[in-house]
């Protein structure tokens, strides 16, 4: 499966991620903004199983998107819950979100 997640200045398009847990996905980035943006949900990188965690940063707290940048995450999450999604460089600009994991 795969869930499409596009940055604008300063949007998450769509702003709400839902996965099925157990069930492996890609989750497809593409920055089409002009400022560098960030996918920052520590505590769900902290709670999911990551295939190629490369693409994180060194904390795996978040993904850093470059403008123009294009980054696919393989990921398959356990833990049902509601989890934090936002862009630390401009969630006090209303760039936030959210997880779900059913
Ligand atoms: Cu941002």
């Amino acid at each position: 499966m795969t869930l499409d997640l596009f940055m604008i200045d300063y949007k998450f398009i769509p702003n709400h991620l839902t996965f099925q847990r157990d069930v492996h996905y890609r989750l497809h980035m593409e920055n089409h903004g002009k400022e560098t943006h960030e996918v920052t949900a520590p505590t769900f990188f902290g709670t999911t199983e990551i295939d190629n965690p490369r693409v994180l940063n060194r904390e795996h707290t978040e993904v850093v998107m470059q403008p123009g940048d294009v980054k696919d995450l393989l990921l398959t999450a356990h833990k049902p819950g509601t989890y934090d999604l936002r862009c630390s460089d401009h969630d006090w600009n209303g760039m936030v979100g959210g997880i779900t994991v059913e």
